[in-house]
């Protein structure tokens, strides 16, 4: 029986027996039974008929969702471990103070070249619900469309990387920028998996304007056939001059967006910092984002 049809069951599990037998509820289920038993005589006005209630606890747990956990602290966060190896979260909120993430908002939502992306799905093009612009030498491919190599790096950008490089040691020579123009911009599941980021690619998130919600969601074990219904989730709130570290096995093992929202949400601008590397042949996505 599925989990659903057994949780449907015990809540309308009700059962009569007799007290000398402990009732039980069907399907080996917790739930409350109704039995026949007597109750001691000063309080049993009503003879022996009746009825009383005994919980019985679950045969068998019952297959919770888990809660989303928030993470919203500044820390490392080690979110699972895997036969990939550990996935790793490094959150630094305040990483550019106030006043420079103002200042390098403005510059960049006024001067980076902010374009709307055609992507295909099934030989169908659709428009990215977000602006967008790409810097590295190499062109980056998702959802089969190409961003353009691009080595026309402005000086605030260079400065960016660096700081982000000495705070994670790594080397980066790629940045996809998203521009969220209001609430209703988005990005949909998915993970930086793309054959050209190589195995365990660290991705440095830089965050600028109101804050969004990044939610995570673990991959669903082989057995659940894709059903996220049972999976980890997470919720950070990304905030003006936060600085997101993505490591280890993370895009393996989990998959991320930055949802729609139903209330007003000013710009926001995100900087991911990756590392490509050349591929023999064409580029491709393993997994689609909108
Ligand atoms: O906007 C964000 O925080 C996430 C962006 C993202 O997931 C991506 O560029 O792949």
């Amino acid at each position: 029986m599925s989990d659903k049809r057994r949780r449907a069951r015990v809540q309308g599990s009700w059962a009569s027996s007799r007290p000398t037998s402990a009732p039980r509820a069907p399907g080996g289920a917790g739930g409350f039974v109704r039995s026949t038993g007597s109750l001691p005589a000063q309080s049993s006005s009503w003879g022996d008929d009746r009825q009383v209630f005994e919980f019985h606890a679950p045969a068998k747990p019952l297959r919770e969702v888990p809660a989303e956990k928030v993470i919203e602290k500044a820390g490392e966060y080690l979110i699972s471990q895997g036969p990939l190896g550990v996935s790793r979260l490094r959150l630094l909120p305040g990483f550019l103070p106030q006043t420079e993430a103002d200042w390098v908002f403005s510059q960049l939502l006024a001067q980076l070249p902010w374009a709307q992306k055609t992507n295909f799905k099934q030989g169908q093009a659709y428009e990215e619900p977000r602006l967008t612009c790409w810097y590295g030498e190499l062109p980056y491919t998702y959802s089969n469309s190409t961003m353009q190599p691009n080595s026309q790096w402005p000086p605030v950008l260079r400065d960016l990387k660096g700081s982000v490089e000495l705070v994670s040691g790594r080397r980066f020579n790629s940045l996809l920028c998203n521009l969220y123009r209001d609430g209703k911009d988005s990005i949909a599941w998915h993970s930086d998996s793309e054959l050209s980021l190589g195995p365990q690619p660290t991705i440095g998130s830089l965050s600028l304007g109101d804050t969004r919600c990044f939610s995570m969601r673990k991959q669903p074990a082989p057995e659940e056939n894709g059903d996220y219904t049972y999976v980890e989730r997470l919720k950070i709130p990304l905030s003006h001059g936060t600085l997101l570290l993505m490591e280890g096995a993370t895009q393996e093992d989990w998959q991320h967006q930055v949802a729609k929202e139903y209330h007003d949400r000013g710009p926001r601008i995100n900087l991911t910092f990756r590392t490509i590397y050349p591929e023999p042949g064409q580029n491709q996505a393993r997994r689609p984002h909108s």
